[in-house]
């Protein structure tokens, strides 16, 4: 008798998980961002993600190479060293439809990116930007990024006499409206997390620590697997409902609170911290602070906010996208560049 193939698995949109692995990576072995890219495939995968109307931004970097590994059949683009973000600005507002996942290292985002990362925030562009924190310049072989720990020793770059910049004290300072943090180690955190920012309105800035097995896994570095899984302490548990689906998450009442996300899904919050609501920047503030004094590892959602308009909706774009939109109604008609021409 015939043995019979176990039928395929597919999602709504017919695709299988195989449909959105990208090309075999290049990566070190057990290179923590690796396993991003392998969250991101099962979250695209689970939440029914078109990859035709997504768009995969990076700079560069070990983790701006990322891209190349996971949904080969969406749009990318691998841009400027730091200069992802405006890249990304000019992309979703060619073509607002499209969903954004920028990737992006320390050393992309925190060192020669930092400007460009405060605006994209402060503009509130559309777009899921995970920044692979592994407090080094993993691709030019391991010199101290900014997010690297003062006075911390690694064997050829030295000492670092200089203080981290903690991305996500720098995201709500520019008054971001999802902010989290993972660790490339815990998987399930870490899809829960990407779900709901894929959600989210405006910028969400996930802060993913992520080892870097060639250059910075030493016990004693906070951005190492052996640290991350003696440390982590997460601060906020949640669960996320797509809004196709009927709100079932089980948990206790009084202990949980609902966040309506722009599309219709939920986060529905479950507190294990009494000190901190996500939904109160006070209390997101002092928890950064805290753990930054007392040296934490931290992780889950840090702050959420979904009132801030996207960039998208500040710039009243018109419901067909720029891109789409026929030469005669994007360029001034010859009679009212003449009449400008006259008043000027
Ligand atoms: C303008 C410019 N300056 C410097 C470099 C050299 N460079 C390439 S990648 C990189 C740092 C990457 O670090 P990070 O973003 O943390 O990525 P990782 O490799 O650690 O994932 C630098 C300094 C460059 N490519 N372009
Ligand atoms: S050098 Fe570090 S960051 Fe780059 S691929 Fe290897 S382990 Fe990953
Ligand atoms: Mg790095």
């Amino acid at each position: 008798m015939a043995v019979q193939e176990p039928p395929i698995k597919v999602n709504r949109l017919g695709l299988t998980r195989d449909d959105y692995k990208g090309r075999a990576s290049t990566l070190c072995k057990g290179c923590g961002h690796d396993s991003i890219s392998q969250r991101i495939i099962s979250v695209a995968y689970d939440l029914n993600l078109d990859p035709t109307h997504l768009i995969k931004v990076s700079g560069i970097g070990c983790s701006s190479k990322t891209p190349a590994y996971f949904i080969n059949q969406s749009h990318g683009f691998n841009g400027l060293h730091g200069r992802m973000p405006s890249m990304a600005t000019g992309a979703v507002l060619a073509n607002r439809t499209l969903t954004a996942l920028g990737v992006s290292g320390d050393g992309d985002a925190m060192s020669i990116g930092l400007g460009q990362f405060i605006h994209m925030v402060r503009r509130n562009v559309p777009m899921v930007f995970i920044v692979e924190n592994n407090g080094v310049y993993g691709l030019t072989k391991g010199q101290f990024s900014a997010t690297a720990d003062l006075d911390q020793e690694l064997k050829y770059a030295g000492r670092n006499e200089l203080p981290p910049i903690d991305v996500c004290h720098e995201a709500l300072v520019a008054d971001c409206g999802f902010i989290g943090r993972s660790f490339a180690g815990d998987p399930r955190q870490v899809e829960a997390l990407l779900k709901a920012a894929l959600s989210h309105r405006g910028t969400a800035i996930l802060d993913i620590i992520s080892p870097c097995v060639t250059f910075n896994d030493h016990d004693d570095s906070t951005k190492s697997y052996a640290y991350g899984k003696a440390h982590e302490q997460i601060i906020s548990d949640f669960g996320f409902v797509a809004p196709q689906e009927e709100i079932t998450v089980d948990y206790d009442p009084g202990t949980t609170a609902d966040v309506t996300m722009h599309d219709g899904s939920h986060v529905r919050l479950r507190k294990l911290d009494e000190k901190h609501d996500p939904r109160n920047r006070d209390a997101a503030m002092r928890v950064l602070e805290e753990a930054h004094i007392k040296q934490e590892f931290i992780t889950g959602l840090i702050y959420i906010n979904e009132e801030r308009p996207a960039l998208t909706e500040i710039e009243r774009l018109p419901a067909t996208p720029l891109a789409f939109l026929p030469p005669e109604k994007t360029r001034p008609s010859r009679e009212a560049l003449a009449k400008v021409m006259q008043e000027l």
